[in-house]
This record gives C-alpha cells, sequence and structure tokens, in this order.
C-alpha cells in the first residue's frame, strides 16, 4: 500500500481554539502527522508525494466562492492591519439570514463556519489544498490499479461540508476522493467513517446522491461534537433516501459494541455492492484519546483493518482525528497493517 504524504501539512500551525471558555492550542497539530509517517515508514510502506490538480477537482464537492474564501481568507485579515489566526465569533443560527453572504470578513468568516475551534492561520490554506492533493492522488492510484492507498491528511476533513468549514476541517478529503473515483468509472463508491465524531461534511456532500453511500459509527452527538448532526434518523433525502448510514454509539462504548456497529456497516456496505471504497480513518475511538470517551486499545486496530479487507474492494484510506499524538502512528498502521493481512 502506498502512502502519500506532503509535508506541506506543517504550514497549518500556531493557531488556538475555544475549549471549554478558553483559547487553548489546538489539539490538531503538526506532530500528529510526523508520527503517523514514522510509523508508516516503520511498517515499510513507500511515501510518495502527492501530483497536483486542476481547481475544478475541488468543485466537484465543494462552493466556488466558499473555496475562494479558504484561499483568500488569511491575507483579507492580513490586509486589514490583522495579524494571527482568525477565529469567527458570530453565525446565522436559526433567526438569523442566511441568505446574504456579509461582504465583511468577520462576518463572511460565521457565514462558512461552524465552530470557534477551526483557526485560519497564513499557511492553512497551502496545508489544506495539500492535504486534498494526497487524498486526490490516493484515488487515482487506486483508480489505476492498485489495490489501496493510504492518504496522510493533515488538517483533516470529514466536517467540512459543501460550503461548510469546522471540526479542525476545510476541505473534504475524503468526499473529494470518493467523488475521483465516481469520475473515474467506478460506479458506486462507498464511504466508511470510522473517526469518533460524525462525519457531517461527508454526510452533507452526498445527502441526496444514491451513487455514495455514507456510513457512519461515531460517538452520539447528543453529547458529543458535531452536536447537530449525526443522529441515526438522517438516512439521506430525495434520490439519496436510504443511502446514509448513522450508527451512533454512546460514550464509553468499548470493542464489544464497536465491533457490532463495524459488523452492520460493512453489512450494509455489502448491501450496496459499492465497486471501491473509501475509509475515513479517525483513531480518535482510541481510549488515550484527550476529547474523546470509546475505550478502543491498540490491539483493536489491526481487527478494524482486517475486517476492512474482508470486503475485497478497491480501498482509499483517508486520515481524519486521533488526537493521543504519542500512539497515534501505532492505531493508524495497525489498522493499515491489518487490512494488509500482516497482523
Ligand atoms: C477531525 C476531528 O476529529 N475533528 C474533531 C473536532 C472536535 N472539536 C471540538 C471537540 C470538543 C470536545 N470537547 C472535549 C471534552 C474533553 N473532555
Ligand atoms: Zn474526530
Amino acid at each position: 500500500m502506498k502512502v502519500v504524504h506532503s509535508p506541506l501539512h506543517a504550514r497549518h500551525d500556531g493557531g488556538k481554539e475555544l475549549h471549554r471558555g478558553e483559547l487553548v492550542p489546538c489539539f490538531e497539530m503538526p506532530v500528529r502527522a510526523d508520527y503517523i509517517l514514522k510509523a508508516v515508514e516503520r511498517a515499510g510502506l513507500e511515501v510518495l508525494e502527492p501530483r497536483s490538480f486542476a481547481h475544478e477537482s475541488l468543485l466537484r464537492v465543494h462552493d466556488a466562492a466558499f473555496v475562494e474564501f479558504l484561499r483568500t481568507a488569511h491575507a483579507e485579515w492580513r490586509s486589514l492591519g490583522k495579524q494571527g489566526f482568525m477565529l469567527p465569533s458570530g453565525f446565522p443560527a436559526r433567526g438569523l439570514r442566511r441568505d446574504h453572504i456579509p461582504s465583511g470578513i468577520n462576518g463572511r468568516m460565521g457565514y462558512y463556519a461552524f465552530d470557534a475551534s477551526t483557526p485560519i492561520v497564513e499557511g492553512t490554506w497551502d496545508a489544506a489544498l495539500a492535504a486534498a492533493h494526497c487524498a486526490l492522488t490516493a484515488a487515482a492510484l487506486v483508480a489505476e490499479g492498485e489495490k489501496s492507498a493510504y492518504a496522510l491528511c493533515r488538517p483533516p476533513g470529514h466536517h467540512a461540508g459543501h460550503a461548510l468549514y469546522g471540526g479542525y476541517c476545510f476541505l473534504n478529503n475524503a468526499a473529494l476522493a470518493a467523488q475521483h473515483l465516481r469520475d473515474r468509472g467506478f460506479a458506486r463508491v462507498a464511504v466508511l467513517d470510522v473517526d469518533y465524531h460524525h462525519g457531517n461534511g461527508t454526510q452533507d456532500i452526498f445527502w441526496e446522491r444514491s451513487d455514495v453511500l455514507f456510513v457512519s459509527i461515531h460517538a452520539t452527538p447528543e453529547t458529543e461534537y458535531p452536536y447537530f448532526l449525526g443522529y441515526a434518523d438522517e438516512r439521506g433525502a430525495g434520490a439519496g433516501e436510504g443511502y446514509t448510514l448513522n450508527l451512533p454509539l454512546p460514550r464509553g462504548t468499548g470493542w464489544k459494541e464497536y465491533s457490532a456497529a463495524l459488523g452492520a456497516s460493512l453489512d450494509a456496505i455489502g448491501t450496496f455492492s459499492p465497486e471501491a471504497l473509501v475509509v475515513s480513518l479517525g483513531v480518535d475511538t482510541y481510549e488515550g484519546d484527550p476529547i474523546s470517551a470509546f475505550k478502543l486499545a491498540q490491539e483493536h486496530y489491526p481487527l478494524i483493518g482486517q475486517r476492512l479487507a474482508g470486503l475485497k474492494l478497491p480501498t482509499v484510506f483517508v486520515q481524519e482525528g486521533g488526537y493521543a499524538v504519542d500512539e497515534i502512528g501505532t492505531n493508524v498502521a495497525g489498522v493499515l497493517e491489518g487490512f494488509l493481512g500482516r497482523r
């Protein structure tokens, strides 16, 4: 399995997030990717740099004005004499207008964001674009005949919607990979999201589509981020009705219950009979994760990989969350090595 990684991820650094009423350094930090890279190299996987892709490939899943906002936001901020990270402080919640995009940078930031934990810094666009290119490259490798590939994306992507950013995510790397596979002739693509948090952005992007099945195992939004999407009664709409499956689980979930949900996910994917699989691979389900509350242990990650391999599908892995940095590499490499049948 080839690994696609860009050192440009490190340009997204120096921001702070609002956490329990305080601005704290982001849990989503550059060392995450450094540790994963070391672990996949130790596992003997070949590491490649991403190819570049036309700007239009981003617009297959994202709104053009939104992408332009991400690309230019920090430069505009600096042109107003401001410096450092940008965080929104007002959002168009119920009763406020969503049909007008404010021209000022603060209003526009609140319009496109859904939380105050996703700072934009000077290098954010370069890093987010490189991550998108990692995912597109991994999808291209699989379209060209590789059985699997792993995109070591940072920043992550599954919370980013068609015209929405948040949850440490800007461009939806997994959605871009799935769309790339569709555009290269794979008739049906399944996205399985195993990050601790619901992949609200991926769900948003494919909500009305029957050609991409979205299945997510995550902590219940009743108590866990992103709170306002990811409930079991969300099943898609229009042509996409029945092509979204959410399996929310309570805080404290351990391997037994997790494994059952994974089984239900694999059954649903099997019934859909896709031609390719994209895995949104978050390892914030780990018992030592600082912002999450599932209880998976290191030994469970190879088991997840083995179960995924049982689908026998061309598979693109896309990195999402995981904040226990000391163990993040071992856990990610565990899934990949389990998938490869080496563990
Ligand atoms: C990609 C990804 O994993 N994004 C996650 C974004 C989560 N951001 C806010 C989390 C708020 C968590 N509250 C922590 C309680 C700590 N015990
Ligand atoms: Zn997560």
